[in-house]
């Protein structure tokens, strides 16, 4: 008699020799994750063309479990290798996968300024508010007053909106939502891998051991109930207007779609008109 195996669709992309993962029960990362290779079975996007890139914190860890062209890099970094791939192989489709801290905190000024360039990078932020992987201390995105192993008495730091961060300085596509939402999740990540330019979506993510305990906020599953009852699905809302704070509504959806000539399309401009010629194909510009 034949044995009947069933096969979790999501294992193909995953590095099983690495399972089981390091992620505390109830954590939002691995439910990111699902939702990414749900993106890339409905986008059908080529995987041989895809690189994907992390950083350094506990969402660092996405790129050396998933079973692409993973680069597994320095902590803040994640997206200057990202441009530096995109830029010599114009032809890959990369995605940066990473943390709040690694993102908006030491590599902070990457994120502007690749956001500036549009950079034709897709970056994906699992925002759980804090420095997970470190112990907890206050990040960037730490809303007002949350405890946290740095802000014993309550976070007195102005937080950043990322939204509205990436926008401002010039994102082509901008998307929040929260773990909980996982349809609308996958949906706009492959939304956002048939866009050109710099894209952004960042996903409110529980960390039940180090940020949610803290907080007297419950386990993964409260965090979901949370996120239920306190997301306001806004597409089109100003980003100015979706501050996260720490028991408000999180407003979620679709912000931003808009385009802008790429990074590499504005230099191929530049360099065209200069020397007169009509255009000078991507790739073929390796040194100026
Ligand atoms: C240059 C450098 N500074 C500091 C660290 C220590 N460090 C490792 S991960 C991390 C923060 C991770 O936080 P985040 O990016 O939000 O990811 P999370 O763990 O929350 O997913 C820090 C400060 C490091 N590895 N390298
Ligand atoms: S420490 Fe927090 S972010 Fe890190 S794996 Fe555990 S629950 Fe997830």
């Amino acid at each position: 008699m034949s044995e009947l195996v069933v096969l979790n669709p999501i294992e193909e992309f995953l590095r099983m020799d690495r399972i089981p993962h390091i992620w505390c029960p109830g954590c939002g990362i691995g439910t990111t994750v699902n939702c990414f290779t749900r993106a890339l079975v409905d986008s059908k996007v080529n995987l041989d063309k895809l690189a994907i890139v992390s950083g350094i914190g506990c969402t660092g860890r996405v790129a050396g479990y998933l079973r692409l062209d993973s680069f597994h890099t320095t902590h803040g970094r994640a997206i200057p290798f990202a441009t530096g791939l995109k830029l010599a192989n114009p032809s890959l489709d990369v995605v940066v996968y990473s943390g709040d801290g690694d993102l908006a905190a030491i590599g902070g000024n990457h994120f502007i300024h690749a956001a500036r360039r549009n950079v034709d990078i897709k970056v994906i932020c699992v925002n759980n508010l804090v420095y997970s992987m470190t112990g907890g201390q206050a990040s960037a995105t730490t809303p007002s007053s949350a405890i946290t192993t740095t802000s014993p008495y309550g976070c007195y730091e102005p937080s950043f909106n990322l939204p509205n961060l990436a926008e401002s300085a010039g994102a082509a596509y901008v998307a929040r939502w929260t773990s909980f939402h996982v349809r609308q999740l996958a949906r706009s990540m492959g939304e956002a891998l048939s866009r050109r330019g710099f894209c952004f979506i960042e996903i409110i993510s529980p960390c039940p051991t180090l940020y949610q305990r803290r907080n007297k906020m419950g386990d993964g599953l409260d965090a979901m109930k949370f996120y239920k009852e306190h997301s306001k699905v806004r597409n089109g809302a100003s980003t100015r207007e979706v501050d996260m704070t720490m028991d408000g509504d999180i407003i979620v959806g679709k912000f931003v779609d808009r385009e802008r000539p790429d990074y590499l399309e504005t230099m191929q401009g530049q360099i065209s008109h200069k020397l007169g010629e009509r255009f000078v194909p991507a790739g073929e510009i390796t040194c100026i």
